[in-house]
C-alpha cells in the first residue's frame, strides 16, 4: 500500500490502477488492412527519422481525451456516445504534422471533413453533462507516427491514404511491462450518408 505522498507521484495510469478507474477515450480505430499501410508509413518514416515508431497495434486517431472515468462516468459517457447521429465519413490523411512540445510527427488531413469536427463536437458537448473535464483547446485530429522526434522533418506531404470511417470506438489505455497498449471496448456505428434525391 503506498502513503499519500507515493500516489501523488503515480502517473495517471497507476492512478487509475488503484483507484478502480479507467483511462479512457474516444477514437477512431483503423480496421486491419488500414493499419498495415499506416504502420508501413510509421516505419518508412522511422527508417528516416530519428525517434519512436508507434506500434502498429497503437495507431489511432483520439476524438475527445476523457481521462481516468469511474464506472458511473464511463456509463454516461457511452450512454452520451450511443445518442450520437453522426454521418460516415472519408478522411483523407495526405499530411505530416510535427509537434514540438510533445515531440509527436503525426499524420494528418488537408481538409478536414465536417463530419468528423461534428463527431468531435457534438461527443464533447454531450459529455458536458457526465461532469468530465474536458481538453479546451480546438481539436486537431492526428495520427501519431512517431514520438520523441526532435526535428521537424523536412517534407511534410506523403501519399494520401483514404480512411472510410463508420464507426468510433471507446478505448481504455492499459500500462504493461512493455509499455502503454490500448483496448478497444466499445464502438459505435456512424450513419449512412442520407440519400440526396434529384427531381
Ligand atoms: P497523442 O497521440 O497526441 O499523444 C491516448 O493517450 C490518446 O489520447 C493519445 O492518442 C493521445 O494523443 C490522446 N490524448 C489527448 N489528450 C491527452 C492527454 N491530456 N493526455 C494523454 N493523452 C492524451
Amino acid at each position: 500500500m503506498k502513503s499519500p505522498e507515493q500516489q501523488l507521484q503515480n502517473t495517471p495510469v497507476e492512478q487509475a490502477k488503484e483507484d478502480g478507474t479507467q483511462r479512457l477515450f474516444f477514437a477512431l480505430w483503423p480496421d486491419d488492412a488500414l493499419r498495415r499501410r499506416l504502420a508501413g508509413l510509421a516505419e518508412d518514416i522511422g527508417s528516416r527519422v530519428t525517434g519512436r515508431v508507434v506500434a502498429a497495434d497503437n495507431l489511432h486517431i483520439t476524438l475527445v481525451f476523457l481521462g481516468a472515468l469511474n464506472g458511473v462516468r464511463r456509463q454516461c459517457a457511452e450512454e452520451v456516445a450511443a445518442a450520437i447521429r453522426s454521418e460516415r465519413f472519408t478522411l483523407t490523411l495526405d499530411r505530416l504534422g510535427y509537434w514540438s512540445t510533445p515531440r509527436i510527427l503525426w499524420a494528418g488531413s488537408m481538409q478536414v471533413p465536417e463530419a468528423l469536427q461534428s463527431l468531435a463536437g457534438a461527443l464533447q458537448a454531450g459529455l458536458a453533462s457526465c461532469g468530465i473535464p474536458l481538453e479546451t483547446r480546438p481539436y486537431q485530429p492526428h495520427l501519431t507516427l512517431m514520438r520523441k522526434v526532435n526535428r521537424r522533418p523536412t517534407a511534410a506531404v506523403i501519399d494520401p491514404i483514404s480512411w472510410n470511417v463508420e464507426r468510433f470506438c471507446l478505448v481504455e489505455s492499459v500500462s504493461g511491462s512493455r509499455g502503454v497498449s490500448y483496448r478497444v471496448l466499445a464502438s459505435w456505428r456512424l450513419e449512412l450518408l442520407s440519400a440526396t434525391l434529384f427531381p
